[in-house]
């Protein structure tokens, strides 16, 4: 157990000198990538106070021998000349590449970049900070070994988890790629490399989306010793939402990741993939990058580095980089808006890659295999030179228009403990003062939690099931949802089971109660000797997370039953992950003599990183299937339990209830030409 209270900085990575270079002669390809992408953001960090927040880390810049990490000799020399051009030679040599300019100054401008990107690695690295940003230009995750490309000169986020493994020893880094695009000069860089994981989503629209890639599709998984460590979601539609984006994180990204269990976490994080970007043309709004970005705070330790790249709509790139530095200083994640079921089109592209995956990763073995029509429908390589030629014909999306991201205040107390006199309160949390540990004491938190006075509470309460009962009564007059997540063995579903959908209970226990599921109450199985890590993947990530979030419930209450069975990494990790519910709102219910657990959960409540969970052991069988069971009866009520996309029947029109009702989605399918 350890209650001690970790460094809890933030860094921030920026140099003014990064926005000194431009565009010099006309071209409409790479018009977007502006200085002003930088200037925006560092305005915005400063108007919402978040800058000063933050530790303010040096840029450096990148040696030749960082380069090397990744690039060629060749290519680096070459790069170099750039400094001494003019206009003409400038634009002569950007000719050879792909969507890039080059200026006088851009060469100093990406030692920068890159550079930014190792301090900001050293300082997480060593544990000065626990996480950090680093805004720089130009971007890096296009550039490849001897090659410029889409505005990227040097590949800062490869160069960063080369330089990881071998300055800082990093055993397996994990590369979050949450751009619109393809990052496929990461993807080449690694291929073959089991020691760094790939995942990236990108618009894609079955190759006719640039880089028009054969590779960027799902079926391309890494090669030789790296088989299986690079996972691409290739979007085949535009305007995918929030659901589509936390599908693809609950379903795909997230078993895998911790099933890796990687010591660092490399985000290439550009913000092209939300609403109102012209090169995304994505529906996700500004504060889904809360919630991606509180998912990843528990690998690694909370080893956490974002590295900017694209995001050319100014107001939502602003918007966005801000909800992640908020995530990243701890601030509880706002209640996500506009959650509707996620699309056909995702869904296939979930289900692809899943099963694509399936030899790999013991967390998918039990996903569904490729449908037929699924597969004769991918069978793109005869279908791209006609989707190619469509190219021309650019779809038009109207400006779209959506509310600003409500300020974030956090309320004045993080954690308040409500604990038996004779037990110390862990560093950090305020004993909440109201004499005994009785009901009354549990009701008047609860009130204070939904005036956003505190954010969360710890109980250590005598008998957990009447604690239990006595909250779920006492939120029933609260107009909000409660979501009741009961770990252990319990009579809980006669006490409150609501049929009104007040009250939602998932009721993790070791019996067998299948016939008693019904739409507010779920029985999920936690079998003595299943309570590890796997288990965590399959019913915390795959089921409680998903419905959890659509059922985005005010407040969460967890009770913990006495003899639960689930060790403090994974109790943390359960507790960590429920906060990105409920704006942190969590009730944590635990029986006296479970006493060992107030340190690790107050820890997890005041926003500390959750340790990993040890080796992943295959999940049994008979659990998983059991586990699928349930999934598949409650996906009717709860869509974001989907993970395949609903067979057709043969036609190409996705069913009638995946069709969305959401007025932003309409609105992009009425302004695009139905394909
Ligand atoms: C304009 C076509 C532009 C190039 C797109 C490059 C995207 C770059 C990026 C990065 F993060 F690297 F900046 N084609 N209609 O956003 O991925
Ligand atoms: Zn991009």
């Amino acid at each position: 157990m350890s209650t001690e209270v970790m460094k809890m900085d933030t860094a921030l990575i920026y140099d003014e000198e990064m926005t000194k270079y431009k565009l010099l002669w006309p071209n409409p390809a790479c018009e977007i990538e502006t200085p002003e992408r930088l200037m925006v953001i560092n305005e915005a960090l400063k108007k919402n106070g978040l800058s000063d927040r933050c530790v303010s880390v040096p840029v450096r810049e990148a040696t030749d021998e960082d380069f090397l990490l990744v690039h060629s000799k060749e290519y680096l020399e070459a790069v170099k000349t750039t400094a001494n051009m003019n206009v003409e030679e400038l634009m002569e040599f950007s000719k050879q590449y792909n969507d890039v300019y080059f200026h006088q100054n851009i060469y100093h401008c990406a030692k920068l970049s890159a550079g930014a990107t190792l301090q900001l690695v050293d300082s997480v690295w060593t544990g000065k900070v626990r996480n950090g940003m680093a805004l720089v230009r130009p971007p890096g995750h296009h550039s490849m070994r001897s090659a410029a490309s889409g505005f990227c000169v040097f590949n800062n986020v490869a160069i960063a988890a080369q330089y990881a493994k071998q300055k800082h020893g990093a055993k397996r880094v994990l590369i979050v790629d949450w751009d619109v695009h393809h990052g496929q000069g990461v993807q080449y860089s690694f291929k073959d490399d089991p020691s760094v994981l790939y995942f990236s989503w990108h618009r894609f629209e079955h190759q006719k989306f640039w880089p028009n890639l054969k590779e960027s599709d799902y079926d391309y998984v890494g090669e030789e010793g790296g088989t299986g460590f690079n996972l691409n979601i290739p979007w085949n539609k535009v305007g995918m939402t929030n659901s589509d984006y936390l599908s693809a994180f609950c379903h795909v990204l997230l078993p895998i990741a911790y099933e890796f269990s990687p010591d660092l976490v490399l985000v290439t994080a550009g913000f092209d993939a939300a609403i109102g970007d012209p090169e995304g043309k994505m529906c996700a709004t500004p504060d889904i990058f809360a919630h991606l970005t509180h998912l990843l705070m528990n690998l690694a330790g909370g080893k956490l580095c974002l590295v900017l790249e694209g995001g050319y709509n100014l107001t939502s790139l602003q918007q966005s980089v801000c909800q992640t530095v908020h995530t990243l200083l701890g601030d509880p994640a706002p209640r996500p808006a506009y959650l509707e079921p996620p699309c056909h089109s995702a869904l296939e592209s979930i289900h692809c890659v899943r099963s694509a995956h399936k030899p790999y990763w013991s967390s998918l073995r039990h996903a569904a295999e490729l449908p037929t029509s699924i597969s004769t429908q991918c069978n793109k390589s005869e279908k791209v030179g006609e989707m190619l030629e469509k190219e021309g014909e650019e779809e038009s999306v109207e400006e779209l228009d959506w509310p600003e991201p409500p300020t974030r205040v956090s309320p004045p107390v993080r954690t308040s403990v409500v604990l038996p006199d004779d037990v110390p309160y862990p560093d950090g949390c305020k004993r909440f003062k109201l004499g005994a540990v009785d009901d009354g004491a549990l009701k008047a938190l609860m009130d204070k939690m939904e005036m956003n006075q505190i954010c969360n509470g710890l109980a250590l309460v005598r008998d957990v099931s009447m604690a239990m009962k006595c909250v779920v009564q006492h939120a029933s007059s609260f107009p909000n949802r409660v979501l009741v997540v009961c770990v252990g063995d319990a009579e809980v579903q006669d006490s409150h089971s609501t049929k009104d959908g007040k009250t939602l209970t998932v009721h993790f226990s070791n019996k067998d109660s299948e016939e008693l599921i019904g739409k507010y109450y779920l029985p999920v199985c936690l079998k003595k000797g299943w309570s590890d890590a796997s288990w965590f993947t399959q019913a915390v990530l795959g089921l409680l997370l998903p419905v959890g979030y659509q059922y985005d419930p005010s407040l969460v209450v967890l009770a913990r039953m006495p003899d639960c069975g689930l060790c403090d990494s994974v109790w943390q990790q359960l507790t960590a992950v429920l906060q990105g519910l409920a704006q942190g709102h969590t009730l944590v219910l635990v029986q006296e003599g479970e006493k060992a657990c107030v340190g690790p959960t107050a820890s997890t409540l005041l926003g500390q990183a959750a340790p990993s969970m040890g080796k992943f052991h295959a999940p049994p069988v008979k659990e998983v299937e059991a586990l699928e069971r349930l999934r598949h009866k409650l996906q009717a009520d709860w869509k974001l339990l989907r993970n395949t996309a609903p067979e057709t029947g043969g036609g190409d029109e996705p069913d009638e209830e995946f069709q969305s009702t959401v007025w932003f989605k309409n609105l992009i399918k009425n302004t695009l030409p139905s394909n």
